[in-house]
């Protein structure tokens, strides 16, 4: 499940290419390339911390960007659009495991809900393009770790921010803190495997509605289990501290991924720890150039 097939010309566009939340830069960078295919992963993202200083930011930038994505698709007539949803954007109060139908079945968690609501449109938008005739749909990933990530210790994800902060300390020789009280619940994927996923979801994935992409519940692991990884792999030798002052978010927000079994009963996720050892390696043997 390597790079582009025969036939496939692959182009990877950034921020540089057009500021998608103008619709004006973001018809004429899709006039320019017509893409027949397009995987939408462009978004205001970040972790709890950076979500809980800017509900607004999140929910404006990523309203603008998800509606002048999908309509310029639209409007030069692309087959398939995959866009990017998150198990984070789920009802708060809920039963467990989540699945896809539950999307819309409360409100999310207080942290992030401008980011989650904005989120939530884009199956809205689906399914009323869909009545156009077009087959445009998203995928629910769970929450991603991997090489070239954001290692911004403030805005971002709990992993990235980990490594980066166990790396700091071992240079220092200070402890290693980790925010919270290391009680929250979490199933990590790796980009890696998100990506082969990706593939597969543009080119067969028939269906509008979406569908989560995750290892399995029994993957799910705490904050404290998930730093013990990062130590390992890191080889930290320091102390690990928690600071319970800072917030904990979401307790849980277990989601199966049965529906995903069903079409790929034997798709193999990358074992965590490897994964984790990986994305380390990565980011010392690039920590000059890592975005941080
Ligand atoms: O990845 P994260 O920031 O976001 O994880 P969420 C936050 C959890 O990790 C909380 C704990 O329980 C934090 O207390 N934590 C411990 C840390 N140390 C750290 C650290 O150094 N950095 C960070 N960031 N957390 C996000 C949503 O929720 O999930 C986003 O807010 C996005 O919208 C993302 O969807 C996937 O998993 O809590």
């Amino acid at each position: 499940e390597g790079g582009a097939r025969e036939g496939e010309e692959w182009i990877f566009l950034s921020s540089k290419d057009a500021n998608l939340m103008d619709m004006g830069e973001t018809q004429a960078v899709f006039l320019k390339h017509q893409p027949t295919h397009v995987i939408h992963l462009a978004a205001m993202v970040g972790g709890l911390f950076k979500n809980m200083r800017a509900n607004l930011d999140f929910w404006r930038n990523n309203i603008y960007i998800n509606d002048n994505v999908l309509q310029a698709a639209h409007e030069v007539d692309a087959v398939r659009v995959v866009s990017c949803l998150s198990t984070c954007i789920f009802p708060d109060k809920t039963t467990y495991p989540i699945n896809e139908t539950m999307i819309h079945n409360g409100p999310p968690h207080e942290s992030n809900f401008g980011y989650s609501y904005a989120k939530r449109m884009i199956d809205v938008h689906n399914r009323c393009v869909g009545q156009r005739g077009r087959c445009y749909t998203a995928v629910i990933p769970t929450n991603v770790f991997g090489p070239h990530d954001n290692f911004n210790i403030e805005d971002g994800h709990v992993l990235p921010g980990l490594i980066h902060k166990a790396y700091i300390a071992q240079k220092e020789g200070s402890p290693l803190v980790v925010w919270g009280s290391g009680t929250p619940r979490r199933q990590f994927i790796y980009s890696l495997d998100l990506a082969r996923l990706f593939l597969w979801v543009l080119r067969e994935y028939p269906e509008v509605d979406p569908i989560i992409l995750s290892v399995g519940e029994e993957e799910e692991v705490s904050i404290k289990e998930a730093a013990e990884g990062v130590v390992e792999a890191l080889g930290f030798k320091g102390q690990v501290t928690y600071d319970r002052t800072k917030a904990d978010g979401q307790f849980k927000k277990t989601a199966s991924n049965a529906k995903l079994l069903r079409y790929r009963p034997n798709f193999t996720f990358t074992p965590f720890k490897q994964a984790l050892k990986e994305t380390c390696d990565w980011f010392v043997a690039n920590y000059d150039t890592a975005r941080k």
